[in-house]
C-alpha cells in the first residue's frame, strides 16, 4: 500500500502486466490468469529469465499482456517447444499456457510425452470446456450433455466419448513432479490458482521437474451464460467432472 496525501493506493496493475486493453470477453478466465502470472513473475523475481509459450487459442496474444519473453507456437506444439528451450537454456523458467483444444486435442501426444520424460517445465492448462477462439466448438473436455457449436443437442457420450481428465491421465505416469487442478470460480479459487502456479514455477526453479496445473476457467460467451452464472458452472458442473485437488506433489502420487 502506498499513501500520498489523504489518498492511499491499495491495489494497482501488476508491474509485469502491460497497460494494453485486453481483447478477452467479459467474465473470461484468461485475463485473471494473466494477472496472476504477471504478479508471480515479480514476486518470484523471475521475469528476466522467464519464457512463456503462447498458444493458438483465445490467449494467442498473451505476449501482448504479460511482460516477459514469449514464443508463439503452432497449435498444440507448446510442450515440444518448451522442451527445446528449457533443454538448450536450462537457466530459463519456461511456462506453457494452453487451452483444452491446444493441449488435450491436437497437442495431446506432446503433452503426454513431455510429462513422461519429466521435462523441467511448468504447464498451465486452461480448461474452459470449449474451443473459444474458433467459435465454441466441442473440446475434449466438453461436459456430457453440454451444447456447443458441434454438439448442438449436447455432447452424447455414446458417440462423442466422455470428457478427458488430463490430471488423472498424467497422474498415471512416473516422472511428473507436481499435478494439481484448481478452479477460477470465485475469489477463493483465484487465490488457489495463484498458489498452485507459484508452486509449479518454484519447483521448476529448484529443478524438480514436470509440473502441471489445470485451471478450470469460465467462458461465459460460449457457455451462453452471464459471467456470474459461468462462475457457478465452473464451480459446480465442471468441478463435478474435474475434481479440484492436488493429484501429486513432490513426485509422489497422493491418490485420495
Ligand atoms: C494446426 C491448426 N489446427 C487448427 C487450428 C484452429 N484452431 C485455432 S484455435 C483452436 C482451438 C482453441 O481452443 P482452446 O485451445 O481450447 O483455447 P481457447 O480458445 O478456448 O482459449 C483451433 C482448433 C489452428 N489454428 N491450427
Amino acid at each position: 500500500m502506498s499513501v500520498k496525501g489523504n489518498s492511499a493506493t491499495i491495489y494497482s496493475r501488476p508491474k509485469y502486466l502491460k497497460p494494453a486493453p485486453m481483447h478477452y470477453c467479459p467474465g473470461c478466465g484468461h485475463s485473471i490468469l494473466h494477472k496472476l502470472i504477471a504478479e508471480l513473475l515479480e514476486e518470484l523475481g523471475i521475469r528476466d529469465r522467464a519464457v512463456g509459450i503462447a498458444p493458438v487459442g483465445c490467449a494467442v496474444f498473451a505476449y501482448n499482456y504479460i511482460d516477459c519473453d514469449f514464443v508463439e507456437v503452432a497449435h498444440g506444439r507448446a510442450a515440444a517447444v518448451a522442451t527445446g528451450i528449457k533443454r538448450s537454456r536450462p537457466d530459463t523458467i519456461v511456462f506453457s499456457y494452453q487451452g483444452d483444444g491446444d493441449l488435450a486435442a491436437i497437442g495431446m501426444a506432446e503433452t503426454i510425452h513431455a510429462a513422461n520424460r519429466g521435462e523441467n517445465i511448468t504447464v498451465i492448462f486452461v480448461n474452459n470446456a470449449v474451443y473459444g477462439m474458433t467459435g465454441g466448438q466441442m473440446a475434449p473436455t466438453t461436459l456430457p450433455g453440454q451444447k456447443t457449436a458441434t454438439s448442438q443437442s449436447g455432447r452424447d457420450t455414446q458417440t462423442m466419448g466422455y470428457p478427458i481428465r488430463m490430471c488423472e491421465l498424467l497422474d498415471t505416469l512416473t516422472r511428473p513432479y507436481y499435478i494439481e487442478r484448481v478452479a477460477l470460480d470465485g475469489p477463493r479459487g483465484v487465490t488457489s490458482a495463484k498458489k498452485a502456479i507459484g508452486k509449479a514455477l518454484r519447483a521448476q526453479m529448484e529443478g524438480k521437474g514436470y509440473c502441471f496445473v489445470e485451471v478450470l476457467s469460465p467462458c461465459a460467451t460460449y457457455l451462453r451464460m452471464s459471467p456470474l452464472d459461468s462462475l457457478k458452472f465452473v464451480g459446480k458442473n465442471m468441478a463435478e467432472h474435474f475434481p479440484v485437488r492436488v493429484f501429486r506433489e513432490k513426485g509422489e502420487s497422493c491418490h485420495a
